[in-house]
């Protein structure tokens, strides 16, 4: 967007000075069938800095929906969040996964 502004007699367009907002990225936890359920709630706690009652919540809906969002970041931190929860997993050989997907928007 621009406005229109005067100077010196002429109107002139001047751009506005708003920074352009970064990429958004979700990050959005999958089911599976064998991760138990409080290391999915504790997952979300840790590295999503969930309350215990949202993260419980969140598990929740992943359980009976398939998919569910943990967080909306830039993307190197979008991407940080994945490989922290895919790292506590296998350390415990647990499927869990998730994926980061682009935030659409109209802009
Ligand atoms: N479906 C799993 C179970 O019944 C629990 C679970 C929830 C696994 C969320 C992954 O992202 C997940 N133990």
């Amino acid at each position: 967007m621009a406005t229109e502004i005067e100077r010196d007699g002429n109107v002139v367009l001047e751009r506005e000075k708003e920074l352009a907002k970064p990429p958004m990225y979700q990050v959005v936890m999958l089911n599976d069938d064998y991760t138990p359920m409080d290391f999915v709630v504790n997952v979300l706690v840790q590295v999503f800095n969930k309350t215990p009652s949202e993260a419980e919540r969140i598990m929740l809906k992943v359980h009976y929906e398939g998919r569910g969002i943990c967080g909306v970041y830039p993307y190197d931190i979008a991407e940080t969040r994945v490989e922290m929860v895919h790292q506590l997993a296998r350390s415990r050989e647990h499927p869990l996964k998730c994926v980061m997907e682009p935030v659409l928007t109209d802009s």
